[in-house]
């Protein structure tokens, strides 16, 4: 809807977040560190709507209610309007061009295309892409169909959820994860001789490895052989190879004017697109 705050991670981090009072938690929002120190701040009144018996509560300061909640008191109309007022100010503007900043230049872009009526699916993989896209979704008339799993926040399986995906919604579907993501579940773009195979396009940020632990805690203390080691994770696997083993066309996208002739077109078949974000 028109009313979300799209750069509300920066936005919590000042501004506006100091006056704030109290909080509705609904669902389980803790996917950037800026919500978790809010939902941790004593001088904070934190109410989680539950519809079981657990809610969201990274403090133990929350007081569950059971919901659905009816707002019965709409708030004045200046708070509204200088939280969008100050998230305005920083739409269209895009990070540094590191790997961090074209990552989140492909999220907009795919997350643009996906707008538009008749388009894919989209499956959103764990890790540094779900914050991509976290921080460039923008709202529009018409919400792109999303499935992105959760819990555990696993990087398996994301591929066999693309793949599930196609088959219950009887459409396409384009999965956009990271390299470790991909190589994880290659072979769940493998289908068997009497299964159906939807259209399926795993979309691969490759940043040859784990790049969301370089801004975890980790990368501040571990010595950086052993990061690299144990949470970066650098692979060098030929995905070109990997695309073929499975049967998936191949195809590498470098650049904004290839992300939108791919975009552009229909999904159909197995394919399975790199898009190099380093150098
Ligand atoms: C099954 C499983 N193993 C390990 C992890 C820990 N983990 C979280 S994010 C991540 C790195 C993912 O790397 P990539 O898919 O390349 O995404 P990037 O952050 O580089 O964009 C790992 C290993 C996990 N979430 N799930
Ligand atoms: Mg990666």
């Amino acid at each position: 809807g028109p009313n979300a705050l799209c750069d509300y991670q920066r936005l919590l981090d000042g501004g506006p977040a100091e006056r704030i009072e109290a909080v509705l938690v609904l669902g389980h929002p803790t996917l950037s560190r800026p919500v978790s120190r809010l939902l941790a701040r004593p001088d904070v009144r934190i109410v989680a709507v539950a519809d079981g018996s657990r809610w969201t509560d990274v403090a133990g300061l929350a007081r569950g209610v059971p919901g659905p909640v009816e707002a019965v008191r709409r708030p004045a109309g200046g708070w509204l309007r200088a939280w969008r007022e100050a998230d305005a100010g920083r739409r269209g503007v895009r990070g540094p061009r590191d790997a961090t900043g074209r990552k989140d230049a492909v999220a907009s872009a795919v997350w643009d295309a996906h707008c538009a009526p008749g388009a894919p699916a989209l499956v959103i993989g764990a890790s540094d892409v779900i914050r991509s896209f976290d921080r460039c979704a923008r709202p529009a008339d018409r919400a792109p169909t999303v499935v992105s799993n959760r819990g555990l926040a696993g990087i398996d399986g994301t591929l066999a959820t693309a793949v599930g995906v196609g088959i219950g919604l009887g459409g396409p579907v384009r999965a956009v994860v990271g390299d470790l993501t991909a190589v994880h579940d290659g072979l769940g773009l493998l289908h068997g001789v009497h299964e159906t195979a939807p259209d399926v396009q795993a979309l691969v940020l490759d940043d040859e490895g784990g790049a969301i632990f370089s801004r975890l805690e980790h990368a501040r203390t571990a010595e950086p052989a052993m990061f690299a080691r144990w949470f970066t994770t650098p692979q060098a696997v030929d995905l070109g190879a990997l695309a073929a083993a499975v049967g998936a066309v191949h195809r590498v996208v470098d650049g904004a004017v290839e992300l939108a002739r791919l975009l552009a077109e229909p999904v159909r078949g197995c394919s399975l697109v790199e898009v190099p974000l380093l150098g």
